[in-house]
């Protein structure tokens, strides 16, 4: 079948499959800087095991081990990936001249200077996450620890990362979405569950007194169901993260990672819930298995229906922040990030190819009948030819052509690194 014959079988169905490409072109979504690195960045010890209850397992050879390495692992990603990119950086991936380094306490926008070099030369907007995580200062708690110094110095984190972000804002003309997230939590049964949670929200208040503009900075709190070593208590669990933001319009929005709930709650069904209240809402799309575990985003049941929520509620149009959220340190990293990127790209394609004004029509009209018909109907719709035409159009590789070429930069450039 051609793309014409597939454009005219969702015509029927009154699906426009031009104005579907049109619309996703537009729609920018975050590539996370740290599958390139295993989540390392450059201002501590890479030997040191991550810490914060995040891991990554595996050892394929050609981790990015410096921010050039790390730069040209992106260049080979944006080759290959249609749609509209935003860069998604850590706070632990600062750029320092020689002599220059600075502690997370006292990072600046400079430390950042080359990152938006780098998104400018390539026309890409940048969101921001101060690094709470795989860091001496880390007592192990970050935000709710007891002792004052620590939380100090991670306050401090947080208010550099604000400033960071209004830079990255305004250099690069386009809004910046902050995210803070903590690992902070304990192993076993605590015997205080409150105290850590208000030095949390006083923490958070105090970086958020910082100074910055909401239409350019988008704080967001993203909270977790539990971690690695932290299997009894979240601090930021998911009570916690939307009470903040609600209690916080104007200065704070909510963020959700599909991976951070309990394995029968989904994040597609929490969206709408969401937007009824939130004007804004932010989203970490990863692929948990059993629990957190950050796989590669696959064209699968819940990021289809995650993304069709998005499309159904008009998140398209800002109200919802996309951003990737996973890292495997166990396949070819740049084709983890151009598998994860392009599989997010299909199910929001998908989703604006649904003829939801019928579907909604049915519901309403309670013809459950029907609704199941159409729905069953369109899982075969000749979805591939247009996913095939929107990527001819961004003079980006179809399915089956990218592999090879990653295969090659393998050869030349990743297997080099020792
Ligand atoms: C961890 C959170 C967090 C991190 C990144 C690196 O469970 O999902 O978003 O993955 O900040
Ligand atoms: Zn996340």
């Amino acid at each position: 079948m051609s793309y014409s014959e597939a454009k005219e079988k969702y015509a029927a169905l009154g699906v426009d499959a031009e104005a579907a490409m049109e619309k996703l072109a537009c729609v920018p979504v975050s590539l996370h800087c740290w599958q390139g690195d295993d989540v390392r960045g450059f201002d501590t010890d890479p030997t040191k095991p991550l810490t914060g209850g995040i891991q990554t397992t595996g050892n394929y050879p050609g981790r990015a081990r410096t921010p050039e390495e790390l730069m040209a692992d992106l260049d080979q990603v944006l080759k290959l990936i249609p749609g509209k990119v935003k860069m998604n950086l850590h706070a632990s991936y600062a750029i320092f001249e020689p002599g220059d380094w600075a502690d997370r306490d006292k990072l600046e926008p400079r430390h950042f200077k080359k990152w938006v070099d780098f998104c400018k030369a390539r026309g890409l907007g940048c969101d921001f996450n101060p690094t709470f995580f795989s860091h001496p200062k880390c007592d192990p708690l970050t935000l709710a620890s007891p002792n004052e110094d620590t939380r100090r110095f991670w306050i401090d984190h947080g208010k550099a990362s604000v400033r960071i972000s209004q830079y990255l804002a305004e250099e690069l003309g386009q809004e910046c979405v902050m995210n803070i997230w903590t690992g902070d939590g304990f192993k076993d049964v605590p015997g205080d569950r409150m105290g850590p949670r208000v030095r949390y929200r006083e923490a958070i208040d105090e970086i958020l007194s910082e100074p910055f503009d909401f239409n350019k900075v988008k704080p967001c709190v993203e909270s977790k169901v539990f971690g690695i070593g932290v299997e009894a208590y979240t601090v930021g669990s998911a009570e916690f993260a939307l009470s903040y933001a609600a209690a916080n319009p104007g200065r704070c929005i909510p963020l959700m990672d599909n991976g951070h709930y309990h394995p029968t709650e989904v994040v597609s069904d929490k969206i709408p819930a969401l937007l009824a209240f939130f004007p804004e809402i932010a989203l970490h799309v990863t692929r948990p298995i059993r629990w957190d575990s950050d796989h590669v985003v696959l064209f699968d049941d819940e990021t289809k229906e995650i993304c069709r929520e998005i499309v159904r509620c008009g998140g398209l149009d800002g109200r919802v922040k996309i951003a990737l959220d996973y890292f495997d340190a166990s396949i070819n990293r740049v084709s983890a990030w151009v598998t994860g990127w392009r599989n997010l790209q299909k199910a929001l394609l998908f989703a604006l190819l649904q003829p939801m004004d019928t579907e909604k029509r049915l519901q309403d009209e309670g013809d459950w009948t029907g609704l199941m018909v159409l729905q069953e109907d369109m899982k075969t719709a000749p979805f591939g030819e247009v996913w095939d035409e929107y990527c001819r159009r961004q003079n980006k590789p179809l399915d089956g052509q990218w592999l090879p070429e990653i295969k090659k930069y393998e050869a030349d450039v990743l297997s080099k690194r020792a």
